[in-house]
């Protein structure tokens, strides 16, 4: 857990002791179905009022109608038979009663994360119903502008953090929200709601453990429905209750009755209470049944029995709730009809708007990948290219970098660091040294080894709004860890939510390679990352941009994945004078390092440094080389590498990376468009192998000055 104290000293590290005593470890019991009071009980305590006991039926009576309607459009038997409804239709009739109390127990302000099977959650959270339906079938007026459709329905101006179609995605996004919540200090809570079989993904287990860690005010609510697409739950896992992994991560867990409505209501309430009371995160396991298939066209026959199915719809949650209005006298039998007429109504009146609204512009295809959005706090930093005249201090790379996480924590008390072991120790390459003894536990930690949370968490913090967190993957052949979190979410997030969500985080990651770590440490992936839409890509060369473009990358609305080379932490040649002050370098702007008039050479990161030393060799032989930095994979500057190119005739393109699918591609491929074809050109990467460990393979391996050298003389002799 963080303390959020300023004292770092060592004389605070437990003690571990030795001891083996024999024993037994011990786990709690954990309570079952605990709720046993009748409506009237709670109407009587002045724990529900009428109303709310109304709005729980109308809420549950919104949602099964929502659903009930789209499966009649599919079926072709609603009531217009012009409307047609393509798309995913994962249904959670007979899932209501986990999902209607969030009406009555979550303010606007607090915060839900949802699934595929979303549309309740969603509902209960507020989502304005024709916005909701409009985005079912695509329409530019939708919640998501048409882009998300059932899966990725959000609503964030009601801190609905959204619907997630990836099994256990929203597991720590919801975590991070919770997080952020906690140290700004706001008070709001968070519930995730997510299925039986999400609970199997790696998502849940770091999530819950750094959830945990973190104490974050979070519930997460798994609606248990038997199974998961199709696997049962006793066929996936070893486990009589589901809810005895809360004990694996020191959490209180608790099993409800997830087809009492009031017994939900009860459990919810609890657990706000317990969590507005920073008493940290929870799990409950709700008991529930789906009507349907996982979606239409799974007809349930492989999982489960017809008298499973009697069984469960005999305890229907709408028809016995309504039984208790009537017989605590809040409804009548006249009025619980009327309020079923009056939810048709409105859900017929959102299929009518949904239906005839305008399919988005084509023109808006590509809008929203990237958020163009800039930190109005921030925004004064100002912007730099260069050092200014007079300045002359040097740093390495890596003062450079803690300088400017330094100077952004400073300026900023949302600039949060997380990431293995980059508090005390200061981080596997000492890019983060000193920033925990200067601003304490309560902004920078360790994080667990657990890279899928650790981005998840960075994400959901910074799609809160209240935080803009910076986090630390180890060595980028670690990012395939986080994978989900990265490409499906963080990268995804703004587009998918209708360009409503702001996906705030700075993943800082390291280049390898070089140094003997072969296969699994020692690759350079910017290439595969650049495959990815809606990830901003900073490789920086020397430390006067490592320091610039990491503040721009804080200071952007935009995700950005930020590659740091091993082996310049620790140098200090090139653009090694760093002014003191904070200033910050725009994305999507190369650099002329440089300048030539023979070959262009393109070149990033550590080659940009080869590429350097290529040039000053060639000019003894009387070429000359213009050397550009792109600074930024994404956004790409073709622009100055056209310009150049036109001036000089020929190009040279290096990577560190494998040359399959790499970049320098993209850069030969563009520019021969912009130059109608003709272009002589060569590129230098990696072969198309794994890194070796070996000395003399591993350095054969990665490209060289010489290489670059003789590419460049045998296009000059051409
Ligand atoms: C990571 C991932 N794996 C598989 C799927 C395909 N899939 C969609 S829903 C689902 C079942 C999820 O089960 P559970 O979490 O219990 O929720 P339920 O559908 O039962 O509500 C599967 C396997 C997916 N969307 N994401």
């Amino acid at each position: 857990m963080i303390q959020d104290t300023n004292d770092t000293s060592n004389s605070d590290i437990p003690l571990r002791r030795f001891d083996n005593t024999p024993g037994e470890v011990t786990a709690p019991a954990l309570p079952k179905y605990v709720f046993n009071r009748t409506l009237t009980e709670m109407l009587d305590a002045g724990d529900l009022t009428r109303e709310d006991a109304v709005r729980l039926l109308e809420t549950m009576l919104t949602i099964r109608r929502f659903e009930e309607t789209i499966v009649e459009i599919k079926a072709e038997t609603y009531k217009d038979p012009e409307v047609k409804y393509r798309g995913a239709s994962h249904l959670c009739m007979g899932q209501e009663a986990c999902e209607a109390p969030i009406a009555l127990v979550l303010k606007k302000t607090d915060f839900i994360a949802s699934n595929h099977r979303g549309h309740g959650h969603s509902i209960a959270k507020g989502t304005d119903l024709k916005a909701m339906m409009a985005e079912m079938f695509g329409r530019a007026c939708g919640v998501c502008r048409g882009k998300g459709g059932s899966m990725h329905i959000a609503e964030f101006d009601k801190n609905h953090l959204g619907a997630n179609g990836v099994v256990g995605g929203s597991f720590p996004i919801a975590g991070g929200a919770g997080l952020a919540a906690k140290l700004a200090g706001t008070g709001q809570i968070v519930f995730c709601f997510a299925g039986d079989g999400a609970m199997n993904t790696g998502s849940f287990h770091e999530s819950l453990n750094m959830a945990s860690q973190l104490h974050v005010p979070v519930l997460y609510a798994i609606e248990d429905n038997g199974a998961g697409m199709t696997g049962r739950v006793d066929e996936v896992t070893n486990l009589d209750e589901l809810v005895r992994r809360a004990w694996a991560y020191g959490i209180p867990g608790e099993v409800v009755d997830g087809m009492d409505v009031l017994a939900c209501l009860d459990a919810y309430c609890r657990a706000a209470a317990r969590l507005r009371a920073g008493e940290g995160p929870l799990l409950f396991v709700l008991k529930t049944f789906r009507y349907k298939g996982h979606s239409l066209s799974d007809d349930c026959a492989t999982y489960r029995s017809q008298a499973e199915e009697a069984e469960w719809t005999a305890r229907d949650a709408i028809r016995s709730y309504e039984a208790r209005l009537l017989e605590a006298g809040v409804m009548t039998e006249e009025e619980i009809n009327a309020l079923r007429e009056k939810v048709e109504v409105r859900i017929d009146e959102a299929v009518q708007h949904a239906w005839q609204a305008e399919e988005p512009e084509l023109s808006t295809l590509t809008n929203d990948v990237y958020p163009a959005s800039y930190d109005a706090r921030l925004e004064a930093i100002p912007v730099l290219t260069s050092p200014s005249a007079g300045t002359e201090r040097k740093l390495t790379t890596r003062e450079a970098i803690i300088e400017a996480l330094a100077q952004l924590m400073e300026a900023d008390e949302r600039v949060v660091v997380f990431g293995e072991d980059v508090a005390a120790y200061g981080g596997a390459f000492g890019s983060t040294k000193g920033l925990y003894e200067r601003f304490g536990k309560g902004r920078i930690w360790n994080a667990p080894i657990s890279e899928n949370a650790i981005v998840g968490f960075g994400l959901g913090a910074g799609l809160s709004g209240l935080l803009r967190p910076v986090v630390e993957i180890m060595y980028n052949d670690f990012l395939a860890q986080a994978e989900d979190q990265l490409q499906n979410q963080t990268a995804k997030a703004h587009y998918m939510y209708g360009g409503k969500a702001l996906p705030r985080v700075v993943i800082r990651t390291t280049i390898g390679g070089g140094r003997g770590y072969s296969c699994q440490h020692g690759q350079e992936l910017v290439s595969k990352y650049a495959t990815i839409p809606g990830l901003r890509i900073a490789v920086p060369s020397t430390p006067f941009d490592a320091k610039g473009l990491l503040v721009e990358a804080v200071c952007i609305d935009a995700p950005v994945l930020f590659f740091e080379h091993q082996l310049l932490y620790g140098t200090a040649t090139l653009g090694a004078i760093v002014p003191e002050e904070l200033y910050r370098i725009p994305f999507g702007k190369a650099a002329i390092v440089r300048e030539g008039t023979d070959v262009t050479i393109w070149a990033y990161s550590r080659v940009l440094h080869s590429a350097h030393n290529a040039a000053q060799r060639l000019e003894r032989r009387g070429i000359s080389c213009e050397v550009i930095d792109p600074q930024t994979i994404s956004p790409l500057d073709i622009d100055t590498v056209v310009a150049s190119v036109r001036k000089t005739g020929r190009l040279v393109c290096v990577s560190q990376g494998t040359d399959k699918g790499n970049i320098v591609h993209t850069i030969v491929s563009r520019l021969l468009r912009e130059l109608g074809g003709k272009l002589t050109c060569a590129t230098v990467t990696a072969p198309d192998g794994v890194m070796p460990m070996a000395t003399n393979l591993e350095f054969a391996f990665i490209p060289s000055a010489a290489r670059i050298e003789q590419a460049i003389l045998d296009l000059v002799e051409e």
